[in-house]
């Protein structure tokens, strides 16, 4: 039996996706002769509320100098992060004086703002490839993987952070008291630890399974994180939900009894018990909700494709990997997936090898159907699309398989 990764317990994973590849290897056909694969499986510790996957590759098979998530390809994750510096400017009453510190930096679309405004900011990135466009934004970056010991060389350099952040990035971590051990000890005593992730309570609510994947070894919730900062002689301060990602929760964190507590910590750990995040018996039929999505779009692709429509995807995803390896669903079912990322485009995807390509050639490609992969940007892809798509459909699985 798996052993949580938090605390040690045996648990029972409540899924098995079977052999998956990695989510994020977009690659060219003679690289994907002989494709890595792990099985992927999740489950839920009833001792510590912690959703994990019970195997996760090597950090260095997923995150490398040609990782192929790049951050600001999206206009409104680039406001969100804005949106995101200015409520820690505020809340910290940061000035040029500061000094603050973001794990997972990426492209840097987060710490931009700082640089923007003369507040003193870290980046730790482990891809290369990414880490090297924040660089060129005249940000501060570790190439490195942050953990306990990357933090001991950053507190002998640097000065304690007023403000430590993440987003999508810690629940990419399997080491968590690692992370954290690092992160208290960067932290200023009046200094608050922020992060964000894909929220269990959306993932259970909307079943969005294709959050599971490689890189997300975990699914949070306050219950789950307020139990991880209780380990650290830390402290769930407050939480915010956000729309992001299908669905996210940001989380504050600070050193034990430095600041209040909001009541929107008990209110949201309320609600998770309401919904049954503490308990095993609510993840039973997660399984069952995922197979009625595989019936319904596999058949509904069938269906179209024996009559003759033509359909292409529209980004391709990290969560595609998901969709597309437990559904089966190859290039004879979906010609081709279009993407902004010049990384990704002119090769194939993980697994089924469906081709990626440029997005210049979706508006001559005069598809019937459109598959939304990035479905937690349909807001913005959909209304960028609206002219194109008048005579077109797209086709949406989450919650449910629908046509609009
Ligand atoms: P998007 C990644 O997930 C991986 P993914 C990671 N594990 C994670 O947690 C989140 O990001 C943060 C393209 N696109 O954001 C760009 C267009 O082509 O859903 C991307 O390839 N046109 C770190 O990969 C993809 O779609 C557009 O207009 O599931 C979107 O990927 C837009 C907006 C996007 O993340
Ligand atoms: N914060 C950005 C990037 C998310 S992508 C956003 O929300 O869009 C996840 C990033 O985490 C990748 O760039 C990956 O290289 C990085 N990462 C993975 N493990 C890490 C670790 N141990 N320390 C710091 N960054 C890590
Ligand atoms: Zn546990």
């Amino acid at each position: 039996m798996p052993k949580c990764l938090v605390c040690n317990s045996n648990f029972n994973p409540f899924v098995n996706f079977g052999e998956m590849p990695i989510a994020n290897n977009f690659a060219n056909l003679n690289e994907l002769i002989s494709e890595y694969k792990f099985t992927m499986q999740v489950g839920f510790c009833e001792s510590c509320y912690m959703v994990q996957l019970v195997e996760q590759p090597d950090r260095e098979r997923m995150f490398h100098s040609n990782y192929a998530f790049y951050s600001s390809t999206s206009e409104y994750m680039k406001q969100h992060f804005q949106r995101f510096y200015t409520q820690i400017k505020e809340k910290q009453s940061l000035s040029s004086k500061s000094f603050v510190i973001e794990i997972g930096c990426n492209d840097g679309i987060l710490l931009e703002n700082f640089i923007n405004e003369n507040i003193s900011c870290l980046g730790i990135e482990p891809s290369k490839n990414v880490a090297d466009i924040a660089i060129s934004k005249n940000i501060n970056v570790i190439n490195d993987f942050f953990d306990e010991s990357l933090a001991k060389k950053i507190a002998g350099e640097f000065k304690k952070a007023d403000a430590i952040m993440s987003a999508n990035v810690i629940c990419h971590i399997p080491y968590i008291h690692s992370i954290f051990s690092g992160v208290k000890l960067l932290l200023d005593q009046e200094g608050i630890f922020v992060f964000e992730d894909p929220y269990l309570g959306e993932v259970i609510e909307k079943n969005s399974f294709d959050q599971i994947y490689d890189e997300h070894v975990f699914l949070f919730s306050a219950l789950s994180v307020s139990k991880i900062c209780k380990m650290h002689g830390m402290e769930l301060i407050d939480v915010e939900p956000q729309v992001t990602h299908g669905g996210s929760m940001r989380y504050f964190i600070s050193h034990e009894g430095s600041k209040e507590i909001s009541e929107n910590v008990g209110k949201s750990i309320a609600n998770e018990k309401s919904l049954g995040l503490h308990r095993n018996e609510s993840f039973n039929s997660f399984g069952l909700n995922i197979n009625k999505i595989k019936q319904d779009l596999v058949a509904l692709l069938k269906k179209l494709k024996k009559q003759g429509k033509k359909i292409v995807a529209y980004g391709a995803t990290s969560k595609s990997t998901t969709v597309t390896n437990y559904f089966g669903i190859g290039p004879e079912l979906i010609e081709c997936i279009f993407d902004t990322t010049p990384i990704k485009q002119n090769k194939f995807s993980p697994g089924v090898h469906i081709p990626i390509l440029p997005y210049e050639g979706f508006h001559k490609s005069n598809p019937d159907y459109v598959l939304l992969f990035a479905w937690n940007h349909a807001k913005e892809i959909m209304s960028k699309e609206k002219s194109y798509m008048k005579d077109k459909k797209w086709i949406t699985y989450i919650p449910e398989v629908k046509i609009t």
